[in-house]
C-alpha cells in the first residue's frame, strides 16, 4: 500500500514539475535586454524541488481536482518569487554562497549588479503573470485576495522581514542571555520561509473556491510545513552533502547563524518535527476533504521533512 501511494506520488511530481517547467520557460521566453533574461531563467530553469508550486497545485486539486489550470499561473509565479529570493540570498552582502542547485549562483555567472537586477525583474514577472493570466481564469475579487496575501507573504510582514531578524539574530546564539527564545525562532522562520509556502497552500485552496473554514485549515498546514520545512533545511546543512544538497553544507555554523538546530540540538528537532507532521495532518483532516483528495498533499508533507536536499 504504501509502495503504491509512492509510486503515485513520484508520478504526480515528476506530471506536475513537467506542467510548471514548461509553462515558466513560457513566461520566460522573452530577450529584450538578452543578458537580463539570460540571467533570469538561469535561476529560475536550474531545477529545484517546486515544492511551492507543486503545494499551490496539490492544495487546488484538493478542494477541486479540475482546478490545476486555475492555480498553474500562481503556482508559477510563486516559483518566480522563491528563484528571486535565492538569488538576492546568495550575494555576497547577504549569505555570500558560490553554489547553487549544483551550478554557481547567478551573480558568480552574470555578476552582482545583473544577479540584484534580475531577482527584481523576477519579483515583478511574478505579479504581472498572476494579474494577466490569473485575470483569465479567477474571479477579480479573488485575484485581489490572492495579489493582496501574495504581496504581504514576501515584504516586511514575511519574507524580508524573516531575512532581516535571521540577519538580527546571527552570532548572538553563544551570547548569555541572547533573549533568544522558541517564539522569536519561530517568528524568523515562519517568515523568512514559512509565508511563502503557508501562501502556496492557501492560494490553491482560495482559487479552487475552497469555504472559509477550509481556507484557515489550509493556511494553517502551510504554515506548519513551513515551519518544518525550514527545520530539515536547518538539519540537512549539519548532516547533508554537496553532492545531494547542490549547495556548500556548514555554512550556517561556519557564519554563527541562529538557527533551530543550533538551538534546540538534533535530537529534540528531530522530535519537534514528528510533532509538527501530526498537527499538520490533523489539519488536513480538519478540511474534511476525503483521504484520496488529500494523499498529494500527506505525501508533500513527509517529503518536505524527509528529503535529502
Ligand atoms: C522576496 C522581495 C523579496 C526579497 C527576498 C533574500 C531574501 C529577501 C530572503 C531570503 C529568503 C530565503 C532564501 C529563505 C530560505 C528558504 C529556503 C530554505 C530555501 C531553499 O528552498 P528549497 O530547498 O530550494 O525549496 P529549491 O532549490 O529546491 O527550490
Amino acid at each position: 500500500m504504501v509502495a503504491q501511494i509512492n509510486l503515485d506520488f513520484q508520478e504526480y511530481t515528476s506530471s506536475r514539475r513537467q506542467l510548471i517547467e514548461g509553462q515558466l520557460s513560457d513566461y520566460l521566453s522573452a530577450n529584450d535586454p538578452p543578458q537580463l533574461w539570460e540571467s533570469m531563467r538561469y535561476s529560475v530553469l536550474s531545477g529545484g524541488k517546486r515544492l511551492r508550486a507543486l503545494l499551490c497545485l496539490a492544495s487546488a486539486e484538493a478542494v477541486k481536482p479540475e482546478a490545476t489550470t486555475t492555480a498553474l499561473p500562481c503556482a508559477c509565479a510563486i516559483e518566480l518569487i522563491h528563484a528571486m529570493s535565492l538569488i538576492h540570498d546568495d550575494l555576497p552582502a547577504l549569505d555570500n554562497d558560490d553554489l547553487r542547485r549544483g551550478r554557481p549562483t547567478n551573480h558568480k555567472v552574470y555578476g552582482e549588479a545583473m544577479a540584484l537586477l534580475a531577482g527584481d525583474a523576477l519579483l515583478a514577472l511574478a505579479s504581472e503573470i498572476l494579474l494577466t493570466h490569473g485575470k483569465k481564469l479567477a474571479d477579480d475579487a479573488v485575484l485581489l485576495d490572492v495579489a493582496l496575501e501574495m504581496n504581504k507573504a514576501i515584504g516586511a510582514h514575511g519574507m524580508v522581514g524573516g531575512q532581516v531578524s535571521d540577519m538580527a539574530l546571527t552570532g548572538l546564539a553563544d551570547l548569555p542571555q541572547c533573549g533568544i527564545t522558541k517564539s522569536v525562532l519561530e517568528d524568523m522562520h515562519s517568515r523568512k520561509t514559512g509565508a511563502l509556502i503557508k501562501f502556496s497552500a492557501w492560494s490553491g485552496a482560495r482559487l479552487a473556491g475552497a469555504s472559509a473554514s477550509q481556507l484557515k485549515a489550509f493556511s494553517e498546514f502551510g504554515a506548519i510545513l513551513g515551519l518544518a520545512f525550514q527545520i530539515t533545511d536547518d538539519l540537512l546543512d549539519i548532516t547533508g552533502c554537496a553532492a545531494d544538497l547542490g549547495k556548500t553544507p556548514g555554512k550556517d555554523a561556519a557564519s554563527n547563524k541562529t538557527t533551530w538546530v543550533r538551538f534546540f540540538g538534533e535530537k529534540e528537532s528531530r522530535q519537534q518535527l514528528t510533532e509538527l507532521q501530526k498537527q499538520a495532518i490533523s489539519l488536513l483532516a480538519g478540511t474534511k476533504l476525503a483521504d484520496e483528495r488529500l494523499i498529494v498533499l500527506h505525501s508533500l508533507l513527509d517529503y518536505a521533512i524527509n528529503r535529502v536536499n
